[in-house]
């Protein structure tokens, strides 16, 4: 049985995201601020946003990059995070975005993965991404720093540029971004997100959750994960909304900045609702401008969620997806509040979702629990040059295999119960557990290993690794910790270890989970 949205499906225009975005110039809000810098307040308004976005793209066509290219973005978030992410798409680019907390390691994976040729950074990340850029095969040209930094070119020297821009080339279908998610299974992949399917998800979103030019919606959320890139960044911009950027969290700096520009739309992920709901800092400032809070990318208990909205006065409201959904399918909207916050309420429009028993692959009604398949515009075109993971996710009939087994209501309210995917997700980050194993495996004292995710004290998901010795060696819990943990972004650290004797596993070799899953008290 396929689960239709309750919601009349959108139509999604056959063009670019930049043609989406732009072409229509911004009306009455050409001088309105369309980003903030939080921490000093310098603004951009649309039109300075939009002359950086061609003045960037004619800079980067003189450099030769043009469609099919592939430029790495490493930074945190700032107002010239977003110009230099437009930059690149109207010079008919594609935009690979990493982690700003990766080693050089990890950035060099996906560098020499995306066949990136320019690397976009900024001067306090040179260390990591000058010995990745090396690793990769990128010499120290194709770095640009958004900020100034001897020996490498400037983001003020693009924007000096006196070249026009390239014609607009790409079109709907084609590649506009390369975000890195594991999937269900194995390491990080390219996922490939088309022009569509961008485009697609902010008009699917709309009728859920919708922002106008009044709206101030602050970007906390990193834009290199695909919920900054579409719910902050892409629909402030389509909403002529503000969007208030802010390069990290920071608790106390958080709650300035809401209250300082007076924020309305707070995104938000697990972690964040639980310092709100509980920190004494929290009450010494004035946050009567949140109207809507809403969380995403791991599970939200529903009664921290309402601890949150009792004490700010606001609505809270959960959303579900996934990087390779672009990223949002279900989501609780914005007018529905008497709605289970425990569930992620409804399909968005023109999705089709199905819920299959991951032990028969029979399909399930209302009340059962199956795995979540999805179907709809703003689902991937696949995992880049991985035809082998992206049959895996995708099936023939166009559905998605989510990894996450839901259930839903014949009033069509879906609720995420369980994970059947290896992925752990710490703090709302991904941590694939492959990852882990094989970085454990080159440690010469490590004869096999395996990850899991466990629920800590405070129930947040943390990454175990089972670890078994080789014969008449010796190493202690913190050892195996911290050897991950130099070779690692600090949210892939192993937070707990346990020595066994073997690894289990089934006569083809697979790592048995739930094996170990079943050997952990329950939460
Ligand atoms: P990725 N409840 C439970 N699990 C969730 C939820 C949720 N509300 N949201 C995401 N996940 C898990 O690619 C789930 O296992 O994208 C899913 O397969 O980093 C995985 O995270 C995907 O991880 C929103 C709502 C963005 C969600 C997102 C998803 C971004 C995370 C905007 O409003």
């Amino acid at each position: 049985m396929t689960i239709r949205s309750p919601y009349p499906d959108v139509e999604i225009p056959e063009v670019s995201l930049f043609e989406f975005l732009f072409a229509d110039g911004f009306g009455d809000r050409t001088d309105a601020p369309a980003l903030i810098d939080g921490g000093s307040g310098a603004s951009i308004s649309f039109a300075q946003l939009h002359g950086m976005v061609v003045k960037i793209a004619a800079a980067l066509a003189e450099r030769g990059i043009g469609a099919g290219d592939v430029v790495a973005l490493f930074a945190p978030n700032t107002p010239y995070w977003v110009a230099v992410f437009h930059g690149v798409l109207r010079a008919n680019a594609i935009v690979t975005s990493a982690n700003s907390l990766y080693t050089p390691g990890e950035l060099a994976h996906q560098l020499a993965d995306s066949g990136a040729k320019l690397l976009i950074t900024i001067a306090p990340f040179l260390d990591r991404a000058v010995a990745a850029a090396e690793q990769a095969g990128l010499t120290g040209d194709a770095i640009i720093t958004m900020d100034k930094a001897e020996g490498h070119p400037a983001l003020a020297d693009l924007l000096a540029t006196t070249a026009e821009p390239p014609a607009l080339t790409v079109t709907a279908t084609d590649t506009a971004v390369l975000p890195y998610s594991s999937g269900t299974t194995g390491k990080a992949k390219g996922v490939v997100l088309t022009h569509r399917n961008l485009v697609a998800n902010l008009l699917q979103i709309q009728p859920l959750i919708q922002v106008s030019p009044e709206t101030k919606i602050l970007a906390v959320l990193p834009f290199f994960h695909i919920y900054g890139m579409t719910v902050m960044m892409n629909q402030g911009v389509h909403g002529r909304s503000t969007v208030i950027t802010m390069p990290k969290f920071d608790l106390v700096e958080f709650l300035r900045v809401i209250s300082t520009h007076r924020i309305q739309r707070v995104y938000i992920a697990p972690p964040v609702a639980v310092a709100l709901a509980k920190h004494q800092v929290v009450d010494s400032y004035d946050l009567s401008c949140i109207e809507v809070i809403v969380s995403g990318a791991a599970p939200l208990d529903a009664e921290l969620g309402r601890a949150v909205a009792r004490r700010l006065g606001c609505r809270v409201l959960q959303g579900y997806g996934m990087t390779e959904m672009s990223p949002v399918s279900h989501c609780i909207p914005d007018d529905r509040p008497d709605i289970d916050l425990n569930s992620v309420g409804f399909a968005l429009p023109n999705m089709e979702c199905k819920l299959v028993d991951p032990g028969t692959g029979k399909e399930v009604g209302p009340g059962e629990r199956g795995e979540l398949c999805c179907r709809g515009p703003n689902i991937m075109t696949g995992y880049l040059n991985n035809p082998e993971a992206t049959a895996a996710t995708l099936d023939a009939d166009g559905f998605l295999h989510t990894g996450d087994v839901a259930t839903v209501t014949d009033d069509g309210v879906f609720t995420i119960v369980d994970r059947v995917k290896e992925l752990i997700k710490y703090k709302g980050y991904q941590v694939p557990p492959a990852e882990l194993e094989a970085l454990l495996l080159t440690h010469e004292k490590i004869a096999d290993a395996a990850v899991i995710g466990v629920h800590d004290a405070e129930g947040e998901e943390v990454p175990k690794a089972f670890v078994v010795l080789q014969p008449g060696a010796a190493l202690t819990e913190d050892e195996v910790m911290a050897f991950v943990a130099e070779r690692i972004a600090p949210h892939k650290k192993v937070r707990v270890v346990e020595f066994i004797d073997a690894v289990p596993k089934s006569a083809s070799g697979k790592i048995l989970r739930k094996d170990l899953r079943a050997r952990e008290p329950q939460a």
